[in-house]
């Protein structure tokens, strides 16, 4: 890993464990969900989110992906119940995607690749801050959502609207009153598993909750993701795409559903 890690041949997920050694550790994400290896679990609780757009603050290329921001001081947008104890806040969401429709998601099911996944990150608030819950084994909560392609989807489209904006890595815009809610699917039915960052420093703090209904993208859609850059403005362009780490060992881990 010269120049930092990324996605590419010289710095790209298989490079990840030279300067991360917790890349071959016990808890690693993503993972190939397979359904019939995941039974169905009664404790498990329904999962309850509650989102304010007014804590929406804005939307960021970060070099990786892009990601919406949100406020975070208080108790306003909050996941509960599902797999998890307590209260988890809301910081921020962001996309995964490949370069074509074939590949992209993070997640696979029995092998099966979506074009893009949508990751809602939360912090455990028995923690002080985000920063402090990334390094506990209980501080995160991440909800996957996959994006298959279909229908043009409204509510994406109110996202992707933003990125004209923030096309080249640091660009950052304001995105006021947005609800994430309008991006989940109409199941919440889940997969649940003990995973970590799937981005260094892959930390192993993330209980996974990843849904099993996709939401609908379009492929034009896909394309305005694949129009965003990897790199600053004024440096040699690369695209942003294939912005995802493959399925890692389930070494023991046990994937549980929240539905028959
Ligand atoms: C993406 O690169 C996000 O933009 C990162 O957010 C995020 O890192 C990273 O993915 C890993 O998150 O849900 N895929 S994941 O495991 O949330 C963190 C930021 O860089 C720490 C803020
Ligand atoms: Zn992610």
């Amino acid at each position: 890993m010269s120049h930092g890690w990324g996605y590419g041949p010289t710095n790209g997920p298989d490079t990840w464990g030279e300067g991360f050694p917790i890349a071959n550790g016990p808890r690693q994400s993503p993972i190939d969900v397979i359904p019939g290896q995941a039974p169905y679990d009664p404790a498990l609780k329904p999962l309850k989110l509650k989102y304010d757009p007014a804590t929406s603050q804005g939307i960021l290329n970060n070099g990786h992906s892009f990601q919406v921001d949100f406020v975070d001081d208080a108790d306003k947008s909050t996941l509960t119940g599902g797999p998890i104890s307590g209260t988890y806040r809301l910081r921020q969401f962001h996309f995964h995607w490949g370069a074509s429709d074939d590949r992209g998601s993070e997640h696979t099911v029995e092998g099966v690749k979506f074009p893009c996944e949508l990751h809602l990150v939360h912090w455990n608030t028995k923690y002080p801050s985000f920063g402090e819950a990334a390094s506990q084994p209980d501080g995160l909560a991440v909800v996957g959502v996959f994006l298959k392609i279909g229908a043009a989807n409204p509510s994406l489209q109110k996202v992707l609207d933003a990125v004209d904006s923030i096309k080249f890595k640091g660009n950052q815009a304001p995105f006021p009153g947005f609800d994430p809610k309008i991006l989940l699917p109409s199941s919440l039915d889940y997969w649940t598993y003990d995973g970590s960052l799937t981005t260094p420093p892959l930390l192993e703090s993330v209980t996974w909750i990843v849904l099993k209904q996709p939401i609908s993208v379009s492929p034009t859609q896909m394309a305005k993701f694949r129009s965003l850059m990897f790199s600053g403005e004024g440096d040699a362009t690369c695209c942003m795409q294939d912005n995802y780490r493959p399925p890692q060992p389930l070494k023991g881990r046990k994937v549980r559903a929240s539905f028959k």
